[in-house]
């Protein structure tokens, strides 16, 4: 099983700004873990970061194919961008969303995303473990439907 994570923009300043919001973990450290995390299920994992709308939507099109599903988090294109919804949509991946901070918790424009009523799931909250129980999600979601 071959699985892409994505990031967002400004997801790169992660460990060194606002530790108080988004944590300590640096972006680094976190796609070090989750590669550990999937191998140890067997699973290959690409991770990407990208702060531009345009090279999301490039490299969720080169996952088509090739991937098996997506874990994103797009960061604030979230709760803006239909680029990367019509791209999601169109290489026809399951893909989970994940955040770190609970989006619900804070202002009102965080609370509608473009991606999450096409996701497999949805996840908020949990820190850098968001991307961790997407992951998991994600790899539950495609093992169900495997043949046996
Ligand atoms: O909670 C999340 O994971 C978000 O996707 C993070 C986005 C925000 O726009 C979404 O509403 C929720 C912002 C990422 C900014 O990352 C930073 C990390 C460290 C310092 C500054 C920004």
């Amino acid at each position: 099983m071959q699985l892409l994570v994505l990031h967002g923009p400004n997801l790169n300043l992660l460990g060194r700004r606002e530790p108080g919001l988004y944590g300590v973990s640096t972006l680094e450290a976190i796609n070090a873990a989750l590669t550990a995390q999937a191998a140890a299920q067997g699973v290959d994992l690409a991770c990407f970061h990208s702060n531009h709308e345009g090279a999301l939507v490039d490299r969720i099109h080169e996952a088509a194919g090739v991937c098996d599903g997506i874990v994103i988090n797009a960061g604030a294109y979230t709760h803006t961008s239909i680029a990367i919804r019509d791209a999601l949509l169109g290489v026809a991946l399951p893909f989970v969303e994940v955040h770190l901070s609970n989006v619900h918790a804070r202002e009102p424009f965080r609370h509608h995303s473009t991606l999450a009523d096409r996701a497999v799931g949805v996840i908020c909250g949990f820190g850098p473990a968001s991307y961790s129980l997407g992951l998991d999600g994600l790899v539950a979601h495609l093992r169900a439907q495997e043949p046996a």
